[in-house]
């Protein structure tokens, strides 16, 4: 299986609650190496942008203000099978149907406000890293 790369967010809930070292330690604990990293804060501008996909959809305007209400930690991570085993690792986007032990069982509080993101292929994992780190950011 390849090395490849995928790309996530410590969302503003998670941030807000204390849980940026527990998710990190999940992260490392299942073996995956971080390529970048850094704690921001997303303007309206590019919350809009990051989502552009979801900009039909009736949660749109919650989803953008959420996820810029307060600090998000961005990072890109680099593993065998990385896109597949990260969205295992942190569960179905509704916490209440994630699996047992996962990221957003343990840490997310609603669908809306649920701990991480985590790309869905690596096309977006190259494009979303790519607007949250320039080269020289990566390692
Ligand atoms: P995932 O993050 O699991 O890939 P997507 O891509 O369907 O899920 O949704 C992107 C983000 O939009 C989610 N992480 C969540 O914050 C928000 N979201 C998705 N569905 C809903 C919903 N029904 N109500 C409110 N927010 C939602």
């Amino acid at each position: 299986m390849a090395t490849n790369r995928t790309f996530t967010m410590i969302k503003p809930d998670a941030v807000e609650n204390g849980h940026i070292g527990a998710i990190l330690e999940k992260i490392n604990a299942a073996g995956f190496r971080i390529v970048a990293m850094k704690l921001t804060q997303m303007t309206k501008r590019d919350a809009e942008t990051f989502y552009a996909i979801h900009s039909e959809r009736p949660f749109f305007g919650e989803l953008v203000e959420f996820m810029t209400r307060g600090p998000i930690v961005s990072a890109i991570l680099e593993k065998e099978n990385a896109v597949e085993d990260f969205r295992a690792l942190i569960g179905a986007t509704n916490p209440a149907e994630a699996a047992e032990g996962t990221i957003r069982k343990l840490f997310a509080t609603s669908i809306g406000e649920n701990a991480v993101h985590g790309s869905d292929s690596d096309e977006n994992a190259a494009i979303e890293g790519a607007f949250h780190f320039s080269g020289r950011e990566q390692f």
